[in-house]
């Protein structure tokens, strides 16, 4: 795998931690029995792991060291979008006839420039990365097409790198809004992204050499599709043949989320259409 630059835990992971507290998505306090039961089981499960393998001092202080070092690193997002957000987006949408989604991870912002029907992501002059025409429908899932739904598109550049979460790269670069045409229909243009690396420099990154694994994401193009009176689908679409499109980090590869890219002179097209679930 070529080495691209691993945006540093202080901006990425930082930034991550500003992002949510912003967007308020913090929910109410649950009901006090879901917190009693769900507190209860998860200490429990922790309970359950120490007996089972006979955890040490040395083992529960280096696990006490290192989860005050994901806060002051500010990777909780990070931590949970990679390890534990996949699950809770199976359970929260398993209900679903329409898209198959997946999760949303660390970086996204909403209220991207709005392009219309058909257009480009913002980007620089020269932006590196094999340009990408991506058309598509959105429709409900009594196949009726839906006009003026909403696609919201983000991804990281040719370096792997997020706007808005690495520095020196202009505010909304490669992320974009899209509003569908009276018969539902979409144009994008892009540039494909390269393959994503988890910052290795903080604790996250701690955590994957201490156990010795990877900490690669396969390349990957975030979305997220709504319309009035249907559930909003958060997806991501991947590229067949990429190396880690069987080993994801963040475990949020799925079969239905992979293009099918044609070669088309200087460019590549895609197809892909979203179906939504009525609320
Ligand atoms: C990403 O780009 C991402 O999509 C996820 C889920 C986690 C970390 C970085
Ligand atoms: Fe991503």
């Amino acid at each position: 795998q070529e080495q691209t630059q691993a945006p540093s835990a202080a901006s990425s992971g930082a930034s991550a931690t500003e992002r949510f507290r912003s967007d308020k998505k913090a929910g109410a306090s649950a009901d006090p029995e879901r917190v009693d039961l769900l507190a209860r089981e998860v200490v429990g499960a922790v309970h359950d792991t120490i007996r089972r393998h006979k955890v040490t001092y040395d083992e529960y202080n280096a696990l006490k060291s290192w989860l005050i070092s994901v806060g002051e690193d500010g990777e909780w997002p990070l931590f949970l979008d990679v390890w534990i957000e996949h699950v809770v987006e199976e359970v929260a949408t398993e209900h679903r006839e329409g898209n198959k989604g997946t999760i949303e991870g660390p970086y996204y912002v909403p209220d991207s420039p709005d392009q219309g029907a058909r257009g480009s992501l913002p980007m620089r002059d020269g932006e590196t990365g094999t340009p990408l025409v991506w058309t598509g429908k959105v429709t409900s899932t009594d196949g009726s097409p839906l006009a003026g739904a909403k696609v919201e598109v983000w991804h990281a550049d040719n370096d792997g790198l997020y706007s808005q979460f690495a520095p020196d790269i202009p505010e909304w670069n490669l992320r974009a809004s899209f509003t569908t045409d009276e018969n539902g229909d979409f144009e994008i243009t892009t540039i494909r992204p390269a393959p994503y690396q988890i910052p290795t420099d903080g604790s996250c990154g701690k955590l994957i050499a201490a156990a010795g694994w990877h900490a690669w994401r396969p390349a990957h193009i975030h979305v997220k599709a709504s319309a009035p009176g249907h559930e909003l689908l958060t997806a991501q679409l991947y590229f067949p043949g990429d190396e880690h499109n069987d080993d994801d980090i963040a475990s949020a590869v799925k079969p239905e989320l992979m293009l099918d890219p044609q070669d088309a002179g200087e460019h590549q097209t895609i197809s892909y259409d979203f179906v939504l679930d009525p609320e």
